[in-house]
């Protein structure tokens, strides 16, 4: 099957729309058992690398040199850190600091959302801990008092953190209110449900599956369309100064 040279995806200066019809695995050395889907990383202009790992049963992500975050998309892991495992499954999340010893093992075929990042350390705050958490056990917050948006903050909102990962859940019809122009970048993935998305000056319908990288000062704005809420995971690069 092919579709004559059409695909959803695009690649712009400071956007891109990272759709399932293109995705190609890699491997990284010291991955087990398991291939990564890039999605976003410097060489499509992000300072971050956001990747989903596909898992068998038994398989190991390579050993990290930045701050992962991992988010469980389906199936179940293990995160070896230290003397401790602790157990993951959908919609479990766990952050592991720059230089954090863990393994992450599939317990069955599994798919995360990763995310790496070099740590950018700041004049009196101290290190992060590692931390294992739950989507569903975050209160959800409206967003500007709109209860038809809310967001999740999945990491502590300190400065400790160099960056945030959230999850917004959009009811049939909600938007946000504005269109965002900021100088943190995101990487995003669909979750659930779909809408459009603009982003610079570009229209572009989403749905489940889809990634999007929008780079620094992209106009961004999203309207959840269908009968089911719509809903994302989303990283941007937070609490530090643009010079560093
Ligand atoms: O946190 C954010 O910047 C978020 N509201 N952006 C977005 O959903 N595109
Ligand atoms: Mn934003």
């Amino acid at each position: 099957m092919h579709n004559l040279g059409h695909t959803r995806s695009v690649r712009r200066a400071n956007h891109s729309l990272h759709t399932p019809d293109t995705f190609i695995r890699t491997q990284f050395p010291g991955m087990a058992k398991a291939s990564a889907i890039v999605h976003a990383s410097p060489a499509v202009g992000a300072a971050f690398t956001q990747y989903t790992a596909e898992m068998e049963a038994g398989g190991t992500l390579a050993v990290c040199a930045y701050q992962r975050f991992v988010y469980v998309l389906e199936g179940r892991i293990e995160i070896e850190l230290g003397a401790n495992y602790h157990a993951l499954e959908k919609d479990d999340y766990a952050y592991l600091p720059q230089g954090a010893d863990h393994r992450v093992i599939a317990g069955e075929p599994a798919r995360l959302a990763v995310i790496e990042k070099a740590y950018m350390a700041a004049d009196g705050v101290s290190a992060n801990e590692p931390l294992v958490g739950s989507e569903a056990k975050i209160a959800g917050l409206p967003l500007m008092g709109d209860s038809d948006l809310m967001v999740r903050g999945l990491l502590p909102d300190t400065m400790a953190f160099d960056f945030a990962v959230n999850t917004m859940t959009y009811q049939p019809g909600a938007a946000l209110s504005m269109v965002e122009v900021h100088v943190m970048e995101h990487g995003l993935l669909m979750l659930e449900g779909g809408g459009i998305y603009r982003l610079d000056e570009e229209w572009y319908p989403v749905t489940a599956g889809d990634f999007i990288w929008m780079g620094p000062y992209c106009p961004q704005w999203f309207g959840a369309l269908g009968k089911t809420p719509a809903k994302y995971l989303i990283y941007k690069d937070w609490n530090r100064h643009p010079l560093g």
